[in-house]
């Protein structure tokens, strides 16, 4: 079955100073599942090439409600990924330091609710 994507909404944020911005993504029904989809990232890259925990300014997303979920990943720089949730949560945490003199933009995330197949019976 293919998945339905309902509830498709975008939020950028641009960073600023010392930033230390958490949301939390939920699905409405428990048993979906939510996906991120970064459209664009413009931040300040990683301080070592190609190594995504040398990140100054970044965004990490974790598989659940709180920042002691497992990691899903990191990004700085111009990574953009795409993500899903294994339960009907995901975090984003964005953080930046007291630097912003390289003037990037910030990024932009597309969330939606990833369709859980209980009603695949019902639509056959
Ligand atoms: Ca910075």
């Amino acid at each position: 079955m293919i998945p339905k994507w309902f509830h498709a909404r975008r939020q950028t944020l641009t960073p600023q100073r010392n930033l230390f911005c958490k949301v939390t993504f939920k699905s409405h029904y428990d048993k979906d599942g939510v996906k991120l989809v970064f459209d664009r990232v413009d931040l300040e890259p990683p301080r070592i090439s190609g190594d995504y925990s040398t990140c100054e300014d970044k965004i990490v997303v974790y598989d659940g409600p709180s920042q002691s979920d497992r990691m899903l990943a990191t990004l700085c720089g111009n990574r953009v990924v795409t993500i899903e949730s294994t339960g009907n949560k995901l975090l984003l945490v964005f953080s930046s330091d007291g630097d912003n003199s390289d003037r990037h933009l910030g990024y932009t995330v597309t969330f939606s609710r990833i369709d859980s197949k209980h009603y695949v019976n019902v639509f056959r």
